[in-house]
């Protein structure tokens, strides 16, 4: 019997799992390790049980439901994640997650055993927003980083991610990165506007653009905002304002992939009438090509050090995440077209903007990512959207493509 998805079920699962840390507008609040991120952990690991996943939960809190196939062979796997931003929307990683859920309740309903054993996964702490790197869980899952120094991550309070883990019970007994699968395939939103401005069904993502993230801790002099002449002045806001200024401006000029960001800025004392002495911000630069990528950060540390010198500030820089741009597997990539063009969608290739566990994984095993459309390009963003039938089509886009690598 040919396995047929539950256009209905996966539908109700990503309702159920937003109800989880639900916020104002629709979306979702469940920044990494927290209660709210334990609670969706909780939830989604119940659905794994009750589908007969073998749920194996590892040192970093990755937890990955296997599915026995007729032969013990290295697994075909998929997932995500389903931490969130503090301002997320419903289906940034989730969705992927679910839909290979999906995957399974549809196997399960029509009694078929894969050669292969299939995977769903979920990865701790990809969004990055409150512990940096962004995809710690799949990064140590790849061997990219090692466990005590995930552990040591601590959030701005100080809190630390091996002592979240502990709190909300999931420091798991399996060594990240054991079950190292055949091939791994992440089904996601776009997250941008390109796939709903074409109006193409299906985003065959070629590659993931590189990533780097910087922390500054400036320090100036506060002073009277009255008294204090412009020429004595030691402003540590002046900086953060000019940096975020210069690289908007870069941005632009260079042009292409290039993207940047200040996302983050806190001022000391942060009142109307003092001069600030401190300003913490953040930069996130993003190029699809790596040289480039230099560019812009040799460019806005050159602007920095310019600004600080003519302002008398110190500035301290903290590297808070660097990956350098991923090329996922071409034999894969093309096995998403032909099987996207198979179901009659329309498909266009193209990287990702976004970082995801997928551009981990390809560390490990051949990999690759399939999108789907968002609404005006909304994401990180309680109004991110994307059509009932675009979820329906990228899911079973996923359970043809899973059947056939788990024959392989
Ligand atoms: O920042 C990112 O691209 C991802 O959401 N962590
Ligand atoms: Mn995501
Ligand atoms: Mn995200």
């Amino acid at each position: 019997m040919t396995p047929k998805l539950s256009d209905r079920h996966l539908l109700d699962t990503l309702d159920e799992l937003a109800r989880i840390g639900a916020i104002e507008g629709g979306g979702c609040a469940r920044l990494a390790l927290t209660d709210e991120d334990k609670a969706g952990r909780d939830l989604v690991v119940g659905w794994m049980k009750a589908l007969g996943l073998e749920v194996r939960i590892d040192a970093i809190g990755n937890v990955v439901g296997l599915r026995a196939g007729r032969e013990n062979l290295a697994p075909v796997m998929t997932g995500s994640h389903i931490d969130t931003v503090r301002t997320g929307g419903r289906y940034d990683g989730n969705y992927g997650v679910l839909a290979g859920l999906e995957v399974v309740r549809a196997l399960n309903a029509a009694n078929v055993t894969t050669r292969r054993p299939i995977a769903v996964a979920f990865f701790t702490n990809e969004e990055g927003a409150r512990f940096q790197p962004d995809m710690m869980g799949s990064l140590v899952y790849a061997g990219g980083i090692g466990l005590n120094e995930a552990y040591a991550a601590a959030d701005k309070d100080g809190v630390a991610v091996g002592d979240e883990l502990r709190r909300i019970g999931y420091l798991g007994p399996a060594k990240p990165g054991t079950l190292k699968p055949h091939a791994f395939l992440e089904l996601h939103i776009e997250q941008g506007p390109i796939l709903d401005e074409e109006k193409v069904r299906i985003g065959v993502v070629e590659s993931v653009q590189g990533i780097s993230w910087t922390e500054y801790t400036v320090t100036g002099v506060s002073n009277h905002a009255g008294t204090t002449p412009m020429r004595l002045r030691r402003d540590a806001g002046y900086l953060a304002a000019s940096v975020n200024l210069f690289a908007r401006k870069l941005a632009w000029e260079m042009g292409g992939h290039q993207v940047a960001t200040v996302g983050a800025l806190s001022l000391r004392p942060n009142l109307i009438n003092v001069v600030p002495n401190r300003a913490v911000f953040t930069v996130d630069l993003r190029n699809t090509d790596e040289a480039k990528l230099k560019e812009a950060e040799a460019r806005v540390a050159a602007h920095i050090a310019e600004v600080a010198a003519a302002e008398r500030v110190e500035v301290e820089a903290k590297v808070l995440a660097r990956f350098e741009p991923v090329i996922f597997d071409a034999g894969l990539v093309d096995r998403v077209e032909r099987h996207a063009r198979a179901l009659s969608l329309s498909t266009r290739r193209m990287p990702s903007g976004a970082g995801h566990d997928a551009q981990m994984m390809q560390r490990i095993c051949p990999t690759a990512m399939i999108f789907v459309p968002s609404v005006a390009g909304l994401s990180h963003n309680v109004k991110e959207h994307t059509e009932a039938a675009d979820l329906v089509a990228g899911a079973e886009l996923l359970l043809n493509l899973l059947l056939e690598l788990a024959e392989a």
